[in-house]
């Protein structure tokens, strides 16, 4: 058996996902008469405390209608240096949408700095500039290491948004990871946003699916951008019941993912040339993911030479540079398997 911790996606529905996907009734989505995939938008935005939910493809499609509902072609839009919707959704606001991107740095937590972001905010007088829309912020932060975001730094910046008149979209595709590790409700963290988009296709263990929140008009303008970029399903409740039962089953035990993860990052930080951020408490908290840094001097290997090594021993993990990896628990990650994938990374830095 092969242990994938490269990413909380990889996961296989559960026995009980597939008889809730066989049994679910469905209709045409297209046609708003999905009776399972209404169900599913009523039920998440009630979960997240907005007016209205669009079941969508994937996290990026989420994340693209979303902006593209808020912004328009020569708009700019905020957001870190770090953010997914910068580095990993194939630059689609831009490519779509002519939305310029302006980043900003992101701090080890997650955050931007409020000043910084309030600095950026363009003159809407000034015909040299682009006017300034939207705010994109991520919680938990991917790329700084699935970090939870507080409550607080949201309010900071919905705060500064409203000053301006601009939105605020929130990539929530882990936010019940969020919302579980600092034990608060995920309404609470999504008040701050305009527009919020989850994923349950990452630690909520569904197949495919993100849902995009926000009010009545948002959502009726997201739909149609969801429509413009091809992402209008038809019987699309079979996998919209496994977002239901996900909801149902799969939050709470996200808790789980987060102990294991801690106990890899512990486990990792005392393998010589190995050391992770994730084993350092932190004011809010981490959660499921577990970047590691791979000292090539010390651990006599690259990052990549150790993933290779690693994937030898039926470990898998994802190399993201010369001297870091990422290792990822979740709902197909046992106890035993994080001492499994211990052992081979002890093994490894024994034999170097
Ligand atoms: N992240 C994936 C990869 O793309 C890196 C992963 O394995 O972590 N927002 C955030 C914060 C994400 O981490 C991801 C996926 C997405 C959006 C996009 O979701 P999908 O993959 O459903 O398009």
């Amino acid at each position: 058996m092969v242990i994938d911790l490269r990413s909380d996606t990889v996961t296989r529905p559960t026995d009980g996902m597939r008889r809730a996907m066989a049994a679910a009734p469905v209709g045409d989505d297209v046609f708003g008469e999905d009776p399972t995939v209404n169900e599913l938008e009523e039920r998440t935005a009630e979960l997240l405390g907005k007016e209205a939910g669009l079941f969508v493809a994937s996290g990026t499609m989420g994340n693209l209608v979303s902006i593209l509902a808020h912004a328009g072609r020569g708009d700019e839009l905020i957001a870190g240096h770090l953010a997914h919707t910068f580095l990993y959704e194939a630059g689609g606001s831009a490519a779509l949408g002519g939305i310029h991107p302006h980043t900003l740095p992101n701090a080890e937590d997650g955050t931007l700095a409020v000043p910084a972001i309030e600095e950026a905010i363009r003159n809407p007088q000034d015909p040299h500039h682009p006017p300034t829309r939207l705010i994109c912020i991520e919680n938990t932060h991917n790329r700084c290491g699935g970090i939870a975001v507080s409550i607080e730094y949201g309010r900071a910046v919905s705060d500064l948004a409203r000053q301006h008149g601009l939105s605020v979209h929130l990539d929530g595709a882990r936010l019940f990871n969020a919302a579980v590790a600092l034990s608060v409700a995920a309404d609470a963290l999504a008040a701050c946003a305009d527009s919020v988009s989850i994923c349950l296709s990452k630690g909520l263990g569904a197949p495919v699916g993100a849902v995009v929140c926000g009010s009545r008009s948002f959502i009726a303008r997201a739909r149609r951008m969801r429509k413009i970029v091809g992402g209008g399903m038809r019987q699309a409740g079979i996998l919209a019941a496994a977002g239901i039962h996900a909801f149902e089953h799969h939050i709470d035990r996200l808790a789980d993912d987060h102990r294991r993860a801690q106990q890899l990052a512990c486990g990792i930080e005392r393998i010589a040339g190995l050391s992770s951020p994730q084993a350092h408490p932190v004011p809010t908290a981490w959660t499921n993911l577990v970047y590691v840094h791979v000292d090539p001097e010390r651990a006599g290997n690259t990052a990549t030479a150790l993933a290779q090594k690693l994937a030898e021993r039926d470990v898998l993990c994802l190399p993201l540079a010369r001297d870091q990896i990422r290792m990822v628990t979740h709902l197909d990650v046992s106890d035993e398997d994080i001492g499994t994938a211990l052992d081979a990374l002890r093994s490894i830095a024994n034999e170097t």
